[in-house]
């Protein structure tokens, strides 16, 4: 009378325990899994932020992406950055200065054709930013010239420089510099006043 009960107590605990049995080492690796995903999903998370930090920048209204120089072909003693501003305000903005540790001067320069022949020239007065526009510092545009380079801009490094706006004011990005064949040219004369 009481061994069938037992053994249908029983049946369901040895169902039970062999399950329990049967899984501990999957469960074990999962758990490491966990571990292991949490800590490369951290790692990539702490990656990402020094990426955006590196390469965009807020100030107001003002947007700054990807401020970049092409790095040096030899002891040359110029260089150039070149950056994004998107305006997203509703006012009119200007950038009027930009200074670097990594160059004596640096100036806003204006890359153009003249004659079949790529000319540049300061841009008086600052460089002006539309409202709602974005407003391009690309090789054979718009530039921040480096001259007198502290040391040649290494493919790698990186240096900050000081964006001066007439209205938002003035910000520090870190300038990335990229292998010499980046993007587009940057050739140019320097045209004399
Ligand atoms: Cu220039």
């Amino acid at each position: 009378m009481t061994q069938p009960k037992t053994g249908r107590r029983m049946r369901p605990r040895t169902i039970e325990s062999a399950r329990e049995g049967s899984f501990p080492m999957p469960r074990f690796l999962t758990r490491l899994n966990i571990i292991h995903l949490v800590g490369a999903a951290l790692a990539l998370l702490i990656a990402m932020l020094a990426v955006a930090q590196a390469h965009e920048y807020q100030l107001g209204q003002l947007h700054i992406d990807h401020p970049w120089a092409r790095a040096s072909a030899g002891p040359a003693p110029t260089g150039a950055a070149y950056l994004t501003i998107d305006n997203k305000g509703t006012q009119a903005d200007r950038l009027i200065a930009v200074e670097t540790p990594a160059a004596k001067r640096a100036e806003i320069h204006q890359s153009l054709m003249e004659g079949g022949v790529m000319k540049m020239r300061a841009v008086e007065g600052g460089l002006a930013l539309p409202a709602g526009a974005s407003t391009a510092l690309a090789p054979g545009g718009y530039h921040v010239m480096l001259m007198g380079l502290v040391k040649p801009l290494k493919e790698g490094e990186s240096f900050p420089m000081t964006l001066t706006f007439e209205k938002a004011g003035k910000v520090e990005v870190e300038i990335t510099v990229e292998p010499i064949g980046y993007s587009g040219e940057h050739k140019m004369k320097m045209k004399t006043n």
